[in-house]
């Protein structure tokens, strides 16, 4: 949905702002032992992490041992109303997953399967440089797809597709006349059942 969340943007970012005071953008670990290049942090009653042991959602954000911020109205509401718009009624959120991007950052190919309700869709919100997602099949080896979003881009993704393969090329370098030289993605979920 091409640049759905654009008359929202001014208030995403600021709300991003404010949510990254209380708890900051870090490069997390993956089971491998490799660091992420994309930074991370979440709002909502449970967020996603990373780290030697494995991938989970934990209530807390494991570098302060406090809850993740609530999510704030602007950004659940707003994804209400992508995933209504997408064929899903009645999405209620309950994890937001902020990534930032500086030049270079890239996420390899994944498919998002932590979630225990598979039934509920991904929504996805693109703010910042434009990125190329690339989209997959259910397999591995799947041909993929480039698809270039940019800021106010929304994706509404479940339904088969739910568990495809998917990830983001390296990130361009270029300036952004609202958030410099970053893209940030939000991803809302509903990872409790
Ligand atoms: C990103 N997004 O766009 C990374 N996963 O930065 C994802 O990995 C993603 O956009 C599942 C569903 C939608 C997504
Ligand atoms: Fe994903």
């Amino acid at each position: 949905m091409r640049g759905f969340a654009l008359a929202d943007a001014p208030k995403l970012v600021d709300t991003i702002a404010q949510l990254v005071r209380e708890a900051p953008f870090r490069h997390m670990t993956t089971p491998g032992g490799f660091r992420m290049s994309v930074a991370m942090t979440n709002c909502g009653s449970t967020g996603w992490v990373t780290d030697r042991t494995g991938y989970r959602y934990d209530a807390c954000d494991p570098t302060t041992g406090t809850r993740w911020p609530a999510m704030p109205a602007v950004l659940s509401q707003l994804a209400a109303r992508a995933a209504a718009q997408g064929g899903f009624a009645d999405f209620r959120p309950d994890a937001c997953l902020i990534n930032r991007y500086e030049p270079g950052a890239r996420l390899s190919l994944h498919q998002d399967k932590d979630e225990r309700d598979r039934d509920a869709p991904v929504v996805s919100v693109s703010l910042g440089l434009p990125a190329v997602f690339v989209f997959g099949g259910a397999r591995r080896e799947d041909r993929t797809r480039p698809v270039p979003l940019a800021h106010g881009d929304v994706v509404v993704w479940g339904g088969e597709s739910r568990l495809w393969y998917h990830g983001v090329r390296p990130l361009k370098e270029g300036e952004h006349p609202v958030l410099g030289r970053q893209r940030i993605n939000l991803t809302f979920r509903k990872a409790l059942s």
